[in-house]
């Protein structure tokens, strides 16, 4: 049996990652306007790993005899400056999940559900990677926008994420 506030945390964290997909899916479509196809690409196989992210909260939620009460979603932004402004709302959006996922783990202990903290772990790690990635291609389109085939090439490497 889940605790209270934990299965209403994981709840809220369900939607936290259901906004992300739409936020990442918001941002694939700012590149596909933008004919950066390669930047949308990676935009919308991290929408993909978003959705995969509530699915697990989903199912450990059932696992452990609790209930699922999906939450309105807010309707994301769609429009950016550039794409440098695009990744750097991405990197700190990922900073704000990081944030999210620490907090329901110290919830976790809090109310000594330590299946949940150990479930949280997987989170923890993955957050590490997220942030990541995000933050080196901020780094490498500041850099590469210098070169004048710059976006181009960082476009054929997003591209290639399968
Ligand atoms: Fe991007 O890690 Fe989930 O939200």
């Amino acid at each position: 049996m889940l605790n209270e506030r934990v299965e209403k945390a994981l709840n809220e964290q369900i939607k936290k990652e259901i906004n992300s997909a739409y936020l990442y899916l918001s941002m694939a479509t700012y590149f596909e306007s933008e004919n950066l196809n390669g930047f949308a690409n990676w935009m919308k196989k991290q929408a993909n790993e978003e959705l995969n992210h509530a699915m697990k909260i989903y199912n450990y939620v059932f696992e452990r005899g609790g209930r699922v009460e999906l939450q309105a979603i807010e309707k994301p932004k769609c429009k950016w400056d550039s794409p440098l402004a695009a990744f750097e709302e991405a990197y700190n959006h990922e900073r704000f999940i990081t944030d999210s996922i620490h907090k329901l783990y110290e919830l976790s202990l809090e109310e000594k559900d330590y299946a949940t903290a150990s479930m949280l772990k997987w989170f923890i790690d993955e957050q590490v990677e997220e942030e990541a990635q995000t933050e080196q291609i901020v780094n490498k389109i500041k850099l590469l926008s210098k070169s004048p085939n710059g976006l181009y090439i960082l476009d054929k490497e997003l591209g290639a994420r399968d």
